[in-house]
């Protein structure tokens, strides 16, 4: 075994906020594991997925490459499990691996893995209780907790790996994904407890494009299957939708406080097995998510909640304990920096770049300063707009291109085209669109010109 190959460990739940993250926002509750990844190492502000949804988010890590290249671009597209991914790389450089968990790729979420030499994967989405699981291509329905379960499959691997060869294991949490089950243990966890609602509950969508008008993602929109029973008789509308927030927010907080202990048991066993100084561990989750802000769930949109993903990451080796950092990296660099800390090259080019050097502090003077994002599904679940758009730190320009799209699953309907800017440092919410506004002509028009040379640079031509 070559000794200065880590092991990786990467933990990734499926729409964990940050806002539901005490290392980055303790107004909702606790993390104190997922914490401790970030105590112990660093905490990245400003990492974005590249397409907010499960299984893009999902292709784009793997491979490095944005949706239109690696082939899925809504939930309906096939992986193709050909391709190259960083798994296989690894394995070619002298790893072992393995993926427990959510895989949802692939032939409507269900495809066999390619590039692991354990895999355990709930078909397509996963059930919270007594899941169906696929180990090695066998069907078993198992008895126990998803989050549980994924984590006991995870350690039994880790014990009966091949100990004279460094490892790479994807933990896929299905939690906190709806329809947010939590476990018996904390069914009545916040019982008493009232959260607060975020500030722009009860947005009107003014001074927005229609896209947000239209989405079907409304608090209000939860259904009884949503929030596990009828809203009491006699409520107003307002009050049904604060009643629904609350349930809502429960059961979602609920599964979030399961991960943590989870992600606590798989630390313990690094420190147990003498394993945490030479493996790098990773907290994640495949996109945001709204948690009442805008008066919504759910994700989808290039507005900050759903873009942004929580990363913590610790790599005692490298990675000074309680640092932070504020450049921009995309699900697209996740591939290319754990190839780079395994030694090992990508081949071909990926389209993503290795963040090693800001992970020990190091600020490379070329680092992008802006990121391409696109959502390709228009107008399927919760009718959302297709739309793509560029972020840099101080502003945020979307285009909503409207029909026709040639995009699988597509429903047809006339859709006009319309823009979107955000002052970031004005308007951190993303209340108010100045697109219109003649005093950011100006920055319109720049902002234009790099989009379009972003669109370039990643060979986006649709
Ligand atoms: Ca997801």
């Amino acid at each position: 075994m070559n000794s200065k190959q880590p092991n990786i460990l990467f933990i990734m739940s499926d729409d964990h906020a940050s806002q539901a993250i005490s290392s980055y926002n303790n107004r909702l509750i606790e993390t104190p594991n997922i914490d401790r990844i970030a105590d112990e190492g660093m905490r990245f502000d400003n990492v974005y997925c590249t397409n907010a949804l499960c299984a893009p988010s999902r292709a784009a890590i793997l491979t490095g490459q944005y949706s239109h290249i690696n082939g899925v671009r809504g939930l309906s597209d096939d992986f193709d499990g050909e391709q190259q991914t960083f798994p296989k790389l690894l394995q070619k450089n002298g790893y072992e691996t393995a993926i427990v968990g959510k895989w949802h790729l692939g032939h409507g979420g269900n495809s066999d893995p390619t590039g692991f030499d354990y895999w355990n994967i709930f078909p397509g989405q996963g059930k919270y209780h007594d899941p169906t699981m696929i180990e090695m291509g066998k069907k078993k329905v198992i008895e126990g907790y998803a989050t549980d379960l994924i984590t006991d499959y995870s350690i039994n691997w880790l014990n009966s790996r091949d100990h004279e060869r460094p490892f790479m294991m994807m933990v896929h949490h299905k939690a906190p994904h709806r329809p947010w089950q939590p476990p018996e243990k904390y069914a009545t966890l916040f019982k008493e407890r009232e959260f607060g609602e975020p500030v722009n509950f009860d947005d009107n969508y003014q001074n927005r494009a229609d896209a947000a008008m239209k989405a079907d993602m409304r608090i209000e929109d939860l259904t009884e299957d949503d929030v596990k029973e009828k809203p009491p008789e006699g409520l107003t509308l307002k009050e049904v939708k604060k009643w629904k927030y609350q349930r809502y927010i429960k059961d979602y907080l609920r599964c979030v406080v399961s991960i943590d202990d989870n992600v606590g048991r798989l630390l313990n066993y690094l420190d147990d097995h003498d394993l945490s100084e030479n493996t790098i561990v990773v907290y994640t989750s495949d996109q945001g998510f709204f948690l009442g802000e805008h008066g919504w769930y759910d994700k989808r949109f290039m507005y900050e909640e759903s873009l942004r993903m929580p990363f913590v990451m610790r790599y005692p080796k490298e990675i000074n304990p309680k640092s932070t950092s504020n450049k921009m990296i995309i699900n697209n660099d996740f591939a290319p920096t754990f190839l780079d800390y395994a030694g090992a090259d990508s081949g071909e080019p990926m389209q993503g770049e290795s963040f090693r050097l800001i992970a020990q502090g190091i600020n490379p003077v070329d680092w992008r300063t802006s990121v391409y994002y696109r959502y390709w599904e228009h107008l399927t679940t919760h009718n959302v707009v297709a739309h793509y758009g560029i972020r840099t730190e101080k502003y945020k320009l979307i285009y909503y291109y409207g029909d026709p799209l040639d995009v699988k699953g597509a429903v047809p309907e006339k859709t006009k085209p319309e823009w979107e800017l955000f002052d970031l440092e004005k308007d951190q919410l993303e209340m108010n669109n100045v697109y219109n506004d003649p005093s950011y002509l100006d920055i319109v028009s720049e902002l234009k010109a790099e989009l379009s040379g972003l669109r370039e640079k990643y060979k986006e031509t649709m």
